[in-house]
Parts: structure tokens; C-alpha cells; sequence
């Protein structure tokens, strides 16, 4: 038995004119809790550090657009974070927004150590929403206009006596993204969300948003012999809900732990990583029963135009 024991760290709303202080000063509190239950990882949400701003077309407030934006990891306002770690032994995921020192923009994470030390990064692969104002949406959906589409891909990291990899929100509805991660032999992907309960495009699946959540990380999980930890940033911010429903998903799909409020709320589990081999070296034995030569669609480009 490889045990883990992971602290989802839900996280309820942000206010749009918070303080990196005050919100650092919820995910302090939080890694304290889960340095009490036991945890050695807290899996924070996605934009963690302010309000969830593409919901607001700012083109006319650069200003405020920027200080949305990480330009140092950690900062003058993360370093704090780290250090904690370090004194609590805690390591930790973060989504935050980064704006790099060539000028680019990326949803991102970034996975800890105990020791403090950054492990990795990840720069979100699938950016949903809207490129352009939308005057006529009860808010805004602007992660294409605001972000680039992470160039990296989806790699995975040998860390806390494991294999684990990251993603970011609407990347958890895609299959190919745990493939990739389990091709590489993932044993935990931590997910941070920010999902509002109003679907514009189609609000026929405002009902659903739950039941979705749950469909897509349970899947994600058994199709491919892995923990999964989903983490929200839920409740009514700034207006707008958001699903909360943050869980600790078994490689058998079985949810083994989940979110009882929409507010700042620590979801414990110990996760023992050798589980995933059941399914990794039996129903999902990659090398003895995958096809890839019948996949090749799935990995042509997009065609033109
Ligand atoms: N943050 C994020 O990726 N949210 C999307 C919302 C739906 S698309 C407007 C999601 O997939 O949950």
C-alpha cells in the first residue's frame, strides 16, 4: 500500500476587489486544516488566488485585467504559501493566472512539494468560453480572450512517492485528457474548477452541471485506473453560482469523498496508490489490450478552415 493522504481544499466565492492577503490568508487556513487531519497534499481550485474575472469584459480597465495576473510564482503575496509548506510539510496544488515575462497569458497551476519546492507547472490545454464581448449573456465567459492555449501539454510528475499530473477545469470533460496523463502512467490528477450553474450557449444543461461533474471525473478516474482530485471554487460570486461538489474520485470511479457545502471546506481522503494497479494491469492493461493503430483520428490535427 503507497499511501497519500489528500485534502480537497474547496474554496467558496471570491469578491472581485479581495486582496491576494485575504484570500492567502483562506488558503493558509485551509493547508492548516489539512496539516491537522494528517494531509501531505491540499488540491486547491483553478484562479484561486482572485474572483473568477473572465466573467467581466475589462478591455477598458487594463489596469484591473493585470492585477488578476501572477508575474512571479511565488510573489511577494504567495511566498507565504510556500513557506507554510515547508514549516507544515504540506505540499499543495494552486490555479492561478500567470503572465509570463515574455508577455504571454496562461490559466495555470502549479503542483508543491512538502519541502516547498515547485514540482511543476501546467498551462491549460482546453480554454472554453468566447473569444469576444457578448453583451447579450448575463455575464461573461471571456477565458479565450484573457488566456492562451497552453502549449505544453499534459505531462506527469514523480512526486509525494507517486505519479501525478494536473489539469484545469473544462479539461476534465475531455477524454483525452487522462488518457494522455495514464499513457504516461498517472496515479492522481488533480483538477481545479470554476463552473457556473448557467450554461448561456445552452442552458437545456443548467440541470445537469452535477450530474456532468460526476459523469466525466468518475469516467476519467476508472477508464484509466486513476485517483482523480476535482476541486471548486463554488457559491454565488460576484453574482454568478458556481457548482461546489468538489471530490476524491478511486481508480474504480467510486467516489470516496465529497463536498457537503459551497463554501471553504476541506475533503479528506487517503488514497492508496497501489489501488490503481488493479485496473492498470488487468481491464485497462494498456500494452495488452489498447489499439492504438484503430485510434488514428483522434490524434490528426484539425483540418483547415
Ligand atoms: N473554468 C472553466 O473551464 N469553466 C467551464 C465552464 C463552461 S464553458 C463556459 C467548465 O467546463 O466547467
Amino acid at each position: 500500500m503507497r499511501s497519500l493522504r489528500v485534502g480537497a481544499a474547496q474554496l467558496g466565492p471570491i469578491a472581485r476587489h479581495a486582496g491576494r492577503g485575504e484570500v492567502v490568508d483562506r488558503l493558509v487556513a485551509l493547508m492548516r486544516r489539512g496539516s491537522d487531519a494528517g494531509c501531505q497534499l491540499v488540491v486547491f481550485p483553478e484562479l484561486a488566488l482572485t474572483t473568477f474575472f473572465p466573467r467581466w469584459y475589462l478591455d477598458d480597465d487594463p489596469k484591473e485585467l493585470d492585477s488578476y495576473y501572477e508575474t512571479e510564482m511565488p510573489g511577494p503575496a504567495t511566498q507565504r504559501l510556500f513557506d507554510e509548506a515547508r514549516v507544515l510539510g504540506v505540499g499543495f496544488y494552486l490555479g492561478y493566472a500567470e503572465l509570463t515575462p515574455e508577455g504571454n497569458r496562461y490559466n495555470s497551476s502549479i503542483l508543491v512539494e512538502r519541502d516547498g519546492s515547485i514540482v511543476g507547472r501546467y498551462r491549460k490545454v482546453h480554454l472554453p468560453g468566447h473569444e469576444e464581448h457578448e453583451p447579450d449573456r448575463p455575464f461573461q465567459h471571456l477565458e479565450r480572450r484573457y488566456f492562451e492555449e497552453g502549449p505544453d501539454g499534459f505531462g506527469v510528475w514523480n512526486a509525494f512517492d507517486g505519479i501525478v499530473g494536473m489539469a484545469l477545469c473544462n479539461d476534465r470533460r475531455w477524454p483525452e485528457t487522462y488518457r494522455v496523463m495514464a499513457l504516461q502512467g498517472v496515479e492522481m490528477v488533480m483538477i481545479g474548477y470554476n463552473t457556473p450553474l448557467h450554461y448561456t450557449p445552452d442552458p437545456s444543461q443548467n440541470p445537469l452541471q452535477s450530474f456532468h461533474n460526476r459523469l466525466v471525473m468518475q469516467a476519467g478516474a476508472y477508464q484509466n485506473g486513476t485517483w482523480v482530485v476535482g476541486v471548486a471554487k463554488g457559491g454565488i460570486e460576484e453574482g454568478v453560482e458556481s457548482l461546489a461538489q468538489s471530490m476524491i474520485i478511486a481508480p474504480s470511479g467510486q467516489v470516496v469523498a465529497e463536498a457537503v457545502t459551497i463554501g471553504d471546506e476541506l475533503v479528506v481522503a487517503e488514497c492508496d496508490l497501489d489501488w490503481c494497479k488493479h485496473y492498470k494491469e488487468t481491464l485497462f492493461n494498456f500494452d495488452r489490450y489498447r489499439r492504438p493503430e484503430m485510434y488514428n483520428l483522434i490524434a490528426q490535427p484539425k483540418a483547415e478552415g
